[in-house]
């Protein structure tokens, strides 16, 4: 297997297996290597926990960036989440379009769900981000951060002309392929819509009807891990949404691990399947 070396820009929470916690063990086991941008560390996630310490580092990136500069560093794709700052997010603009990286650029708005902005983002930082998501070769929004993207009104249960203004605005934006989550095709259902072109696909499956932290990180990590192994946007975001459904399954019995889910113990099964899909 050719080597793949990755820079994922995201803050480090501590505790609450969210962010780097979870994207470095999931691309590890894709077989990609994954360097990483710690934009902020912060004692644990923002759902769910109060009293959280957060520390930007936002003064450490550019030297982070010259450094490697100076080494020669080259990355085959750069993939970002939560950031923390409007200053992280013009960093990683930087870093991401400059010669560090070598391939696609993989966007996570990850700033907001259920028609609220994460606590501690404002309008001023949905507009940086926008700068970003418009330089992305694949947009990964939920429906409340596409809505924030566009200036658009949240509707949880868009029609399907509202899901074409959608992926048309996004487009415009600049995304160049969109996967837009949190979509299914009945009420029982979520999924995906996936946007390439003018070519549209979904991927609809049973939806748990109960909320767990972190999982849009871990779909995320899954699907940047398998596009970058070679699978299509439609296969990764497929796989990624049936890894959130077991995480999500594996921890339901659990009600004490209320802060994210437990994937690891299904990483060895997703590593064999994305090995078969490869070969
Ligand atoms: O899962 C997204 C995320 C990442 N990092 C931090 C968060 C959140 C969502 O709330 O608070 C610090």
């Amino acid at each position: 297997m050719k080597g793949i070396r990755i820079l994922s820009a995201q803050d480090v929470s501590c505790y609450g297996q969210c962010s780097l916690t979870v994207a470095l063990p999931i691309l590890s086991a894709l077989g990609v290597e994954t360097a990483i941008l710690p934009t902020a560390i912060l004692s644990t996630h923002t759902a769910g926990f109060t009293g959280f310490t957060f520390h930007d580092l936002q003064e450490e990136l550019p030297k982070i960036k010259a450094h490697w500069e100076k080494e020669g560093i080259r990355f085959d794709a750069v993939y970002t989440g939560y950031l923390g700052s409007k200053k992280d997010v013009d960093i990683v603009i930087d870093i991401a379009t400059s010669p560090l990286n070598k391939g696609p650029l993989i966007v996570d708005p990850a700033f907001g769900d259920h028609g609220k902005l994460y606590g501690g983002f404002d309008l001023d930082y949905v507009n940086e981000m926008k700068l970003l998501c418009a330089k992305s070769d694949v947009l990964l929004p939920n429906l409340t951060e596409a809505a924030f993207l566009l200036d658009r009104p949240f509707n949880p249960e868009p029609s399907e002309g509202e899901i074409e203004e959608i992926l048309d605005g996004l487009t415009k934006l600049g995304a160049k392929s969109i996967v837009l989550k949190g979509i299914g095709s009945r009420p029982v259902d979520t999924g995906v819509i996936v946007k390439n072109g003018s070519l549209i696909q979904a991927y609809s499956h049973h939806k748990i009807p109960q909320d767990f932290h972190g999982t849009g990180d871990i779909f995320a990590s899954v699907f940047v891990g398998a596009r970058l192994r070679g699978l299509s946007d439609i296969a990764s975001a497929q796989l990624a949404a049936d890894f959130v459904s077991r995480a999500i399954t594996n921890t339901l019995d659990d009600p004490k691990h209320f802060y994210g889910v437990k994937f690891e113990p299904l990483l060895v099964d997703l590593a064999e399947e994305v090995r078969e899909l490869t070969e």
